[in-house]
This record gives C-alpha cells, structure tokens and sequence, in this order.
C-alpha cells in the first residue's frame, strides 16, 4: 500500500530512475539478495516502507514473525543501504512504538518511557530496532538516515483479509459484504470505546518525499492529521459512506489494544507540511478502488 502510493507519487512529480523489485523478486528477508540488489542498482535515496504489517488480531497471533521477519528485513536493507554508500535513506516505523498509556497527543520524546501495548508489542520492538540502527548508523558513520512514524494508513491497495487487516479496511470490506448480502447487522471487534488517527495513504506518501527533501535528522519525526476518531464513529461514517444501514454489533471477544494513539505533529507541521485528504473523502475515494480492485 505504501510503497505503491510513493512511486505514483514520485511518478506523478518526474521521476522516473525507481528501481523496485516485487516480494517473488527479492525477499528482503534474505541478506545475500538484498545486498546483491543494493550493488546492483547503487540507489542514491531508498524510502524503506517494505515490513511485515498486519492488524491487531495479526501482531497478536504472530508474534514471532512480527518480529523476526521485520528484524531481518530492516536489517538487510539497513546495513547493505550503508554498504553502498546510499546518501539517504528514510525509514518507516509506526505509532505502536510508543508507550500504550502515552500523553496524547504523543510527542516523539514520549518513545522507550513506558510499557508497550501487548498485542502488537513485536512489531513495535522491531520498529524500535530499526529506529536505533538508522540512528546508530548515523551516529557512527554520519550516515543521513532518518526515521518517521506514520499514523494508522488507509487506501489503494490496502490488506482487506478480514483476519489479517487494520480497522479501516476491514470495517469497509465487511459494510460492503453486508450491504451486497442484505445483512441486518456488522460485526465490529471490541468496545469500540478505542480512538484511532487515520491518515490516506495518498498524504503519507508525500510527507515521506517532503521528509527526504527537506528533513536531516536522525530524531524520529510524527507523520499524522492530527485528529482521531472513536472506532464506533468510525463504524458509524464507514456504514454511512457505503450506504448500509444495519445495526452495529460488537464482538468484545476481540481486543481494544491501545485506548488511543494520536500522534502529536506540531514539529511535521511546522516545517511546513499539512495532510489534504480529509478522513470521509478518503474512505469514499478508498471504497471507489475497493469496488472496482477488488469486491469483484
Ligand atoms: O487497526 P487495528 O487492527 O490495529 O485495530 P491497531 C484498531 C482498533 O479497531 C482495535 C478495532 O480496537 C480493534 O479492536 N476493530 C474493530 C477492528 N473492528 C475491527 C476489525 O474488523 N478488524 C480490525 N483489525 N480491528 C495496529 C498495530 O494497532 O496499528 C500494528 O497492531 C500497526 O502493528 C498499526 O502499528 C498502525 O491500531 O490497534
């Protein structure tokens, strides 16, 4: 999802030199091709937006994937980048690194000051990794590594496997399914007491080349809108843009996770960057690919 989002990005402003290779191309989990791709292509710039991602239900189950896949990903990418001498790299974490009972909004600074949230602590170990090798290999060789936390991301070419998704998507699949299927109700997970931030995919993708145009350093930087919504409202506009208009039920069998996660982004703002795509616009405009992508 992200990583297509940047290249119509990148297309879209000119350029055109973007050596990808897809997952049954190069398994990043593997130290000899990655370095063999990195010698091959020398980037100047690598985006690194590649990771094993998944919901709440997915970091709960597969913990030891989380992390061991992510670990050997960044990695890979991470030392063979520095290898080649690459002259900038932007890492992509996430905002589960921090704290589950954080201030909110959550500054960068409130990283590593408190206890992780349970369900998807793997990963957020792995992204605290791959933070502290970007900064480390700042530290040590002057590399210009840096490193931004996205908010929760929806949009094109998002995951919509019910068991494996993020909220968002998995809230459209299932209104869209009930809709088509003339259902009276849709199962939302948990209390829906939860606050999220949502940020299209489209937005993150340019902060991602606003950061590598303009930001040099190795502290980690927020990239979010700054607002959040509860899960339930969030059922409740998802149902609304669709047009289904069954009853909500909640399975509170499934975990809440953390009660909030909203990104304090006053310092991404005040060098100068502001979201565009407002949260309806962006489900409407998400369900539209949906439907055509992949409903069937
Ligand atoms: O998006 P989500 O899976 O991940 O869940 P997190 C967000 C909230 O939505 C939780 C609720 O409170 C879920 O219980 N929810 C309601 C649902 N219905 C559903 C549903 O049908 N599917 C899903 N998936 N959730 C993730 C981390 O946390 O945030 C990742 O696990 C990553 O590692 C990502 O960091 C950004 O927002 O709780």
């Amino acid at each position: 999802m992200v990583g297509s989002a940047l290249l119509r990005r990148l297309e879209a402003e000119g350029f055109s030199n973007l050596p990808t290779r897809d997952r049954s191309e190069l398994d990043l989990t593997d130290e000899h091709a990655v370095r063999g791709f990195f010698r091959q292509e020398r980037p100047d710039a690598v985006i690194f937006a590649a990771a094993k991602v998944g919901g709440i239900k997915a970091n709960s189950d597969f913990p030891v994937e989380f992390l061991l896949d992510n670990l050997r990903i960044q990695n890979n990418v991470i030392e063979a980048a520095h290898e080649i001498g690459v002259r900038k790299l932007l890492f992509l974490g996430s905002s589960c690194i921090y704290p589950k009972f954080a201030p909110q909004p959550i500054p960068e600074t409130a990283l590593l000051t408190g206890p992780l949230e349970p369900t998807n602590e793997a990963y957020a170990v792995a992204k605290i990794a791959g933070i502290k090798l970007c900064q480390a290999f700042s530290r040590e060789y002057g590399a210009n590594f840096i490193s931004a936390m996205p908010t929760n991301l929806y949009g094109p070419n998002d995951n919509f496997d019910l068991e494996t998704s993020h909220v968002l998507a998995a809230l459209l699949r299932k209104a869209h399914e009930a809709k088509k299927s003339g259902a009276r109700q849709l199962v939302v997970w948990g209390t829906g007491k939860p606050r999220r931030e949502f940020l299209h995919v489209d937005d993150a993708a340019r902060a991602c080349l606003f950061l590598l145009e303009t930001y040099d350093s190795p502290e980690i930087i927020n990239v979010g809108c700054g607002e959040d919504i509860a899960i339930r409202e969030l059922a409740e506009l998802i149902c609304e843009v669709i047009g289904f208009n069954g009853e909500l039920s909640w399975d509170t069998t499934k975990p809440d996770g953390t009660p909030r996660k909203l990104l304090d982004v006053t310092r991404l703002k005040n060098l100068g960057w502001q979201p565009t795509i407002p949260l309806r616009e962006g489900i409407a405009r998400t369900y539209e690919w949906f439907v055509k992508n992949v409903a069937g």
